[in-house]
């Protein structure tokens, strides 16, 4: 079938199909008390007997076919390893960028290119996605991402959704305090959330943790050309637990703030251990002077990078004392302060970085721990708000209004910045780990929309099991009191998400042709097979609905290099390919070429045929890999 018509039809099935969804779920909402208005695309809908909260949540989140989403929301996907992308207000999922692990969907990770970013390591664990930014606003460029697992970051370029480069980093254990970005993309900020002797595969015993491990902090310096990342400077830190990290801005800017939950420096039984000190710290870090002091040598070298020992840098970290293992810490968009989720205490401490500046120039402090001043804790907090328990991450509207997730009440508390009072909670189901409001971490946040990222599902969706869903939950920011209007499941498991204006993201519609990519061919004449002693290269091309060539033979123990190219420049025609029985699945997209590696180690025939569906003779795009064998 054309390809047009094809669409056409789908689409308008998609139409038909969501109109009597919905005009089945307002006939289940009857109510003969009811009664609403509402508009749809300019006109005027009234649902007789449907209550008003039914309608509007419904419309507020309606997408109609032919129409976009306002908003992409990029969300971690934990221990998945990926990237889920989500459009709001329908809270729709579009794709998965793998990141860290496979994904045969895509053909992520056999690949020559992906393959060799992938390295030794078959899964990660996403925690917090970060967007570019310039001037402190979103700039759409690139997203960056943390492995807490195998100490590793990852930038994803925005104009193609692929992961394409992915970033080793020496001496820290579980990066987990990443990635918060510097306002204009300079850096961000890395720190251990476990303590271990450095480098990586040093020994020492465990009761040696005070004297022989080290939590280190990393800044990861962003080339603002192309995104490329690469290891600035590591900072030497006591073995304290790093949490989280926010970057400063505006009033801050120069300034990254990270929260510790292990001051105590304990090593066994640490729900009980890590817990017994009333304060730990915000670790306060004027990355603008480190990074001075590492452009004047003053480092040494450990497993490859530059290690500032701050204690020889004065000036540079700065203690602030803060409740009992707190969790997030987030900085108001107009960079004035910095706030401190208490975790296993029921406030949000609010700092003032004007205050903290004082302190530092009067040398207001209140003692020193390993050699760092901790700043008067009474001048530099202006409020403790009793958000309620299990204070976990903090965003802001563009209203002057924060939003703190409370895991164990299983709320959502809004306080203003202005007089710290709570001026609303909402319930959501169930216990909030991270929330994301729209462009919320910027210094102007849209308001609108916030997602709760839920940790527990329960009754939430059909069950599937012992083990259920999270969930995500979308709340209206537009009115006064905030309301939720829709949950979707999520797959396991989204901590941090960041949500950008759409109108941000230009993507490209197909690859450039580019005669001069490696492997790339665009003409019949072109493509070819070459042997060199026992190494063969193809150069192949696919487009609807055939492999030029279609049949590759070699010979038992050859290096296969395969170079293909999709020389279809139509948007959304992208050529899978995979060969039966040989573990090998890639795919290549509109006018992309890619390549693959391997050792033709086993004899016989094997079909290799297109994995994504393509054209009406999409079943017929297939050919035969034929392998000689040795003894023949
Ligand atoms: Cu709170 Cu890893 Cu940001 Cu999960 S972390 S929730
Ligand atoms: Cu190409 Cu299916």
């Amino acid at each position: 079938m054309e390809k047009g018509l094809f669409k056409k039809i789908v689409l308008s099935l998609a139409g038909l199909l969501v109109g009597l969804i919905i005009a089945v779920y307002l006939s289940a909402q009857l109510n003969p008390a009811g009664g609403s208005e509402a508009t749809l695309g300019g006109a005027n809908v009234s649902v007789d007997g449907v209550p008003d909260d039914v309608v509007q949540a419904a419309l507020k989140t309606y997408v109609p076919p032919g129409q976009l989403d306002e908003y992409y929301m990029f969300a971690s996907g934990g221990h998945s390893g990926s990237v889920f992308v989500y459009g709001v207000p329908s809270m729709r999922r579009i794709r998965t960028i793998p990141v860290f692990t496979p994904e045969s969907a895509v053909g992520y990770g056999w690949t020559t290119e992906s393959k060799e970013m992938l390295g030794e390591w078959s899964w990660g664990d996403v925690h917090h996605p970060a967007l570019s930014e310039t001037g402190g606003d979103y700039d759409g460029r690139w997203l960056f991402v943390n492995d807490n697992a195998n100490s590793r970051a990852a930038r994803i370029n925005l104009d193609s959704f692929k992961t394409s480069q992915i970033l080793d980093i020496p001496n820290i254990y579980g990066p987990h305090s990443a990635v918060f970005m510097t306002p204009n993309s300079e850096y961000f900020m890395l720190g251990s959330r476990f303590a271990g002797p450095i480098p990586y595969g040093t020994y020492s015993p465990i009761e040696n943790l005070s004297k022989d491990y080290n939590c280190v902090l990393a800044a990861v310096a962003i080339d603002p050309n192309d995104g490329e990342m690469s290891v600035g400077w590591e900072v030497l830190m006591p073995p304290w637990s790093f949490d989280l990290s926010d970057a400063g801005k505006l009033d801050s800017e120069g300034w990254a703030f990270l929260t510790t939950y292990n001051t105590e420096e304990a090593y066994e039984l640490l729900e009980v251990n890590a817990s017994q000190r009333e304060m730990d710290y915000v670790v306060a870090l004027n990355w603008k002077l480190l990074e001075q002091a590492a452009n004047e040598g003053k480092y040494k070298i450990i497993d490859g990078v530059k290690m500032i020992d701050p204690l020889e840098v004065p000036g540079s970290v700065y203690l602030v004392p803060a409740m009992k293992s707190p969790h997030g810490v987030d900085v108001t968009p107009d960079g004035k302060y910095f706030i401190a989720n208490g975790k296993v205490a029921p406030v949000a401490t609010v700092f003032s970085f004007e205050k903290f500046k004082e302190c530092i120039d009067n040398k207001d402090f209140q003692g020193e721990e390993r050699g760092f001043p901790i700043v008067n804790y009474e001048k530099v907090r202006v409020a403790e708000v009793p958000v309620g328990l299990g204070p976990l991450h903090t965003q802001f509207d563009g209203n002057g209004y924060a939003y703190t997730t409370l895991f164990i009440d299983s709320t959502i508390a809004k306080w203003s910045l202005d007089t710290f009072e709570i001026v609303d909670v909402t319930p959501v189901h169930y216990c909030p780990g991270h929330l994301c409001a729209a462009e919320g971490d910027t210094v102007d946040p849209d308001g609108k929309y916030l997602v709760s990222l839920n940790k527990l599902a329960k009754d939430k969706f059909l069950s599937v099991g012992p083990s259920h869903p999270e969930s995500a939950q979308l709340i209206d920011l537009t009115t006064d009191k905030m309301k939720i209007l829709m949950d979707v499941p999520t797959d396991p498991e989204p901590h941090f998400a960041q949500m950008i204006k759409a109108d941000k993201i230009t993507t490209w519609e197909v690859f450039d042709k580019d005669p001069s990519r490696p492997g790339a061919v665009y003409e019949k004449e072109n493509a070819r097979i070459e042997r060199d002693g026992n190494h063969v290269t193809v150069y192949q091309m696919g487009f609807r609905s055939r492999y030029y060539p279609d049949h590759v033979e070699v010979n038992e123990g050859d290096h296969v290099t395969w170079y293909l190219t999709n020389t279809d420049f139509d948007e959304d025609i992208t050529h899978g390919f995979g060969i039966c029985l040989y573990d090998l699945n890639a795919e290549a997209q509109p006018g992309e070429t890619i390549k693959f590696e391997f050792v033709a180690d086993k004899a016989g025939v094997y079909p290799f045929y297109c994995t994504n569906f393509c054209s009406a003779l999409h079943q017929e795009m297939q050919g035969w890999f034929i392998v000689k064998p040795k003894d023949l």
